[in-house]
């Protein structure tokens, strides 16, 4: 399927338009919260309602289109599919803490042909198509061009990353990785929202950004929003990324620091990793 710039106006308007639901949504007191896989992996009303939002609106301009939602879940059988994370960082959002996104990427296997995410706080836009750059739109149309940044040393870095929902119920929960990294570097942050975490490692604001256990919907724009800025989004072993894969490591693609990264990643997961010594003989 061929992009065009109409194409990108709809999707961004689309994915605005998810936002405002959401956002009516928590004011109106509707954004009702539940439990999904544990006490702390939550779905609110609006996560739903948005997705059934993004679903009728892309549905209606793209008829035919398969989409594959966080919700709804059903991963699709054909090629060419829209992959949508409604909210990504629903906490964030359920506690009216204004740092999350509507995601959604449009795929062709494993190819992101277009990435739209919408930070529904600032009400601006992300977007990006492979070959095209990446973009920071603002709620009056003003575009700029997104360039990672030149940051080479791990000291200066500052890092973002984020913790999996099962953090209380395994030690391989990535706090060996945030012990590794916060005293060597800047500081390490954690927002809440994998798809903006991207966003600003492609906008410059962030050097480097790691995390596991991540789903394709949170992660698939951003990917192709930092590989467009300039940055590189390689696996925790240094393959280039997929959406098949749920870990994820993303930089401003200068060599020394995702090197550094990635050694780090390696050395803090080494005792995670190794053979459980069998200490009863
Ligand atoms: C969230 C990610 C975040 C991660 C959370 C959760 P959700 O996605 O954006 O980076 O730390 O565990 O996976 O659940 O808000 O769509």
């Amino acid at each position: 399927m061929h992009i065009e710039a109409r194409d990108v106006d709809c999707v961004i308007t689309v994915a605005r338009g998810a936002g405002d639901l959401v956002r009516r949504m928590y004011a109106s007191g509707q954004a009702t919260v539940r439990e999904k896989s544990s006490e702390i992996d939550l779905v609110t009303a609006a996560d739903v309602a948005a997705e059934d939002f993004l679903r009728s609106a892309l549905e209606r301009l793209y008829p035919g289109i398969a989409l594959w939602g966080e919700e709804s879940n059903q991963p699709p059988d054909q090629a060419l599919y829209w992959l949508v994370d409604p909210i990504d960082g629903t906490t964030n959002f359920a506690h009216n803490v204004a740092y999350c996104s509507v995601n959604i990427a449009l795929q062709d296997g494993l190819t992101t042909l277009l990435a739209v995410t919408y930070h529904i706080g600032l009400d601006c836009t992300y977007h990006a198509q492979p070959g095209g750059g990446a973009y920071l739109r603002t709620s009056h149309g003003e575009e700029s061009r997104l360039h990672v940044s030149a940051t080479a040393s791990l000291r200066k870095s500052l890092l973002i990353t984020g913790f999996p929902y099962h953090r209380a119920e395994a030690a391989d929960n990535n706090a060996a990785e945030f012990v590794y990294f916060m005293p060597r570097t800047a500081c390490v942050r954690n927002f809440g929202s994998a798809a903006l975490d991207l966003a600003h490692v492609a906008q410059g604001a962030a050097d480097g950004y790691w995390e596991g256990w991540l789903n394709p919907w949170d992660i698939a724009a951003g990917a192709l929003l930092v590989r467009e800025a300039g940055g590189r989004v390689t696996t925790y072993g240094g393959r280039e990324w997929t959406i098949r894969d749920n870990h994820i490591v993303a930089s401003n693609g200068v060599p020394a620091l995702h090197d550094a990264l990635l050694e780090g990643i390696r050395t803090a997961r080494a005792p995670l990793t190794a053979p459980r010594l069998n200490i009863h003989g």
